[in-house]
Formats: C-alpha cells, structure tokens, sequence
C-alpha cells in the first residue's frame, strides 16, 4: 500500500524548490510572531530576506531544549493561543517539561505523515492496528492513533501497561501491526511466552517501534519470536512527534526522513559545522509546515548520519541511519566512547542471555565506573538449579566481558542477575541508572 507517495517520490530538485519555499515561509514566520527567534537573528544580523538557498539555512542560529525551557510554557508558538488544538509535553530529567503545541492543520499534516509512516511499514486501509504507545501528554499514543486512522486502519487505541489484557486483544481483534517501544514489545513477547502463548501464532505481521535506541539484534530477537517484519520509526515531540522519519518494510535499511515537512542537517557537536553524508553527527531539524510551534535548526542530541543515496523501495528521500543513543547517553568508559545500544547489540549475542540489562553508573574515587546488570536466560537458569554461583555463570560473565572487550573495547563489571530481576518497561525502557550525583553530594 502506498499512501501519498508523490511527495516521497519528487525528484531531488522539485523537493528542494519545495523545502526552500517552505523554509524561507516559516523563517518569516517565526521572525514575525516569536520575540525569540527575532531577537536571536537580529544578534546575527540576519532578516528573513537572507535566506534565499537551503544553503543559506547554516546561517540561521540553533535551538535547543533549554531554549524551550527558558520559555515554558508558550513562549516559542507562532499563533495565538485561540488557535492551539493540542498540546504535549516530554517530562525532562529535571524540572518544568517541553511543551509543544498543533494548530488544526498541523494535526492534519502529522496524521498525514504518521499515516505514510505506516504505510510504509506495512500497514493497510481495513486492517486492525493496536497501538500500545503510551496515551497522553506522550506523542506517541496519539500521534500513532491520528495516523492509523488517517489511512483507514481500524486503531486500537489500547495504550502501555495491562500486558495481559493486550494479549487478549491481540488475540481476538486480530491486528496485523503493532505499535510499542521495542522494550515495551519485548515485555508483550515475554508475557505471551510466560502465559504458555506461542507469540509466532498471532495475526501480527508487522512492527513499527521506536521512541528509544534499539539495536539491529534487537530487532532480530522481535522479529524472530513474534514472526513478524519489524521497521523504526524515529521523531520528537519538539519537532512534531513520531513519523519524523520511518523504514521501509522493503528494505528496512535506513530511516525516509519526511522530506517535505523537515529539513534534516548533521552537525558535528563540538564544532557545530555541517557533517558530510556517511559521517555521524548530531541530527537538527527545522520544521518546514509548523504552525503553532515551528523550530529552526533544533538540535536535537541524537546521534546519526544520513545518505542520499536512493533506496530500493523507490522512495528518493534523504534516510537516516538508525539513532545510536542521545549524546548525553553516551558513556566514556576509560576514554573509549559507548552507546548503550552498542552495548545491546553484544549481549543479544549471547544465547543465555535475556534482552534485559541496566548499565549503572558509580564514581570510584575521581574515576567514573560502570557496571553492567543482565538477566540469564530463563532455561539455563533452571537447567543450572537456579544457582547464579555456578561455574556455568561465571563461564558466562567472562565470555560477556570478552565480547564486549572484542566489540565495543570496553573493560566492565558483569553481574548476572536472574530471570525477571530487571524492570520491566511499558514505555520507555531505563538502560541507565546513573548514581554518580548521589555520590558526589
Ligand atoms: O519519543 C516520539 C516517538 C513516539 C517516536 C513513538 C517514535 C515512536 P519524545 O518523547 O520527545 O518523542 O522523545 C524523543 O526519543 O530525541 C530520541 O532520543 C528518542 N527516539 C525517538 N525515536 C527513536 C528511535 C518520541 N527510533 C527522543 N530510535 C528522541 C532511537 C529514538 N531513539
């Protein structure tokens, strides 16, 4: 099924006059109804007038979160408040949320984009999509409805959590998409499995998740126990929300970034200069149709690179790579820099392992120490007797250790912990408990 395919398709060409006509649309539009933005070109000395190539973006100055934390809660929309439908918030690590708001149109337009997100995984007018992104100030939950609906799927709106009464809906509405974290997912599989429930059976066919980093072997794992075709789809609420970008069920190689609504640039974080495409950077975007709350270079803290080499699906849109992790996420252990998603990768591997871990992080006197907590398979547990002391485990910490010394050229702590010790996600999943603050007060 293909949803609106012209714009995915436009020559490189038409979708730049497009952007640059959008682009230089919304630069006026900001300069015109947001004190911030004026007062931040003006510094520059720059006027709407000057942006007269896409090139002419890089002289636009950035945004970033604390941009809209200093002006919480309206402070950065474009319209008068009569004008705002919706709003969301993301809850930060501290203190007041983001806040973002839609216009009538520009819900109209993320329903499109969602929809095309779907429909580029897989999914099909007439066909049952369960949603277990979270509903509420999230945008997940109703960014995915609003989609779903859009291209003509019946949307079960069943939300995180209850894991047990979605497996009943799974059962007897017969989905074939599912929408969740992939932690949250995982969670649902395991359930299935616990319950005597063989995952393989159900309708599904197809995933669309994202919302966090996962890793290729995650990816692997899912689709392998629920047999179905798993894509990401990547976005944030400062921006819009998901459908920022998606995967193709074709080549499920590379995110399509919605080309037509943002402009997409890759920066090197310490410079802030433009990354040629293959190189990993920083992602920014400057939405290109925002009403209520358009944002202009937003920096985003993901790390990623993209490629505008064409895709087999026929799509001629600029993709993405999978995002490794936020920049915040990124742990510097003994100087070699990792993702936790690296990390996944490796302990995926590992057939005893489970797909659960925690990284937490302590301070050792001036150095910085990480542990790694990971689940032992829920067999093996019970083949060794239920015994984390025996020698089998040991055998496997060691071989964990190994991998990631191979693979990731990190030397840490390993503690097996056994089946069901780490939380389980309906959301989000934690991968970092970061104790160092609590040491150092
Ligand atoms: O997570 C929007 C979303 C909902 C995306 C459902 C996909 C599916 P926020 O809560 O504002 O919005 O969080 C945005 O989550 O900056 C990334 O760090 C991370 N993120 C989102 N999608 C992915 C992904 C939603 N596919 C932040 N892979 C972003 C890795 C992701 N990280």
């Amino acid at each position: 099924m293909i949803f609106n395919r012209e714009m995915e398709t436009l020559p490189r060409e038409d979708m730049e006059a497009l952007q640059l006509k959008r682009l230089q649309q919304s630069v006026r539009h900001v300069y015109e109804n947001v004190p911030f933005y004026r007062e931040k070109f003006a510094e520059e000395g720059l006027t709407p007038e000057d942006i007269q190539s896409l090139d002419d973006l890089k002289k636009l100055p950035f945004t970033v979160k604390k941009d809209l934390r200093n002006n919480y809660p309206f402070g950065l929309f474009a319209v008068d408040q009569s004008k705002v439908v919706r709003l969301h918030a993301s809850s930060g690590t501290s203190g007041k949320p983001t806040v973002v708001g839609y216009t009538r149109n520009d819900i109209d337009n993320w329903a499109e984009i969602v929809a095309r997100a779907i429909a580029a995984a897989g999914g099909k007018p007439g066909e049952v999509l369960h949603n277990a992104y979270g509903y509420g100030l999230f945008t997940g939950g109703l960014g995915l409805h609003y989609g779903s609906e859009k291209l003509g799927m019946a949307t079960v709106p069943v939300s995180g959590g209850n894991t047990e009464r979605q497996i009943m809906l799974i059962e007897d509405f017969k989905p074939t998409v599912i929408c969740g974290t992939p932690s949250y997912i995982l969670n649902i599989v395991e359930t299935m499995e616990k319950m005597g429930k063989n995952p393989q059976e159900s309708s599904l066919k197809y995933g669309i998740f994202g919302a966090e980093p996962w890793s290729m072997e995650m990816r692997h794992e899912l689709e392998n126990r629920l047999g179905i075709k798993a894509v990401d789809i990547y976005g944030l609420s400062e921006v819009i929300g998901p459908g920022v970008a998606i995967e193709c069920a074709e080549a499920q190689d590379g995110l399509h970034i919605q080309e037509d609504h943002f402009l997409v640039e890759v920066i090197d974080p310490e410079t802030l200069e433009n990354v040629p495409d293959g190189v990993e950077g920083e992602l920014v975007f400057t939405s290109l149709t925002k009403e209520a709350m358009p944002v202009i270079r937003y920096r985003t803290g993901d790390v990623a690179s993209i490629t505008h080499e064409p895709c087999v699906c026929g799509r001629t849109t600029v993709r993405m790579s999978r995002v490794k992790g936020r920049i915040d996420d990124m742990l510097i252990i003994r100087g070699i820099n990792v993702f936790p998603s690296e990390i996944e990768n490796v302990l995926l591997q590992i057939e005893e392992l489970e797909p659960h871990y925690q990284l937490v992080l302590t301070r050792k006197g001036p150095l910085d120490d990480v542990q790694l907590n990971v689940e032992i398979d829920r067999d093996v547990f019970y083949a060794l007797g239920g015994d984390l002391n025996h020698d089998k485990i040991k055998t496997i910490a060691r071989d964990i250790k190994r991998q990631l010394k191979n693979q990731c050229f990190i030397a840490i702590e390993v503690n097996i912990l056994a089946p069901g010790a780490i939380p389980r996600s309906e959301g989000k999943a934690v991968r970092i408990i970061d104790k160092r603050k609590a040491a150092s007060v």
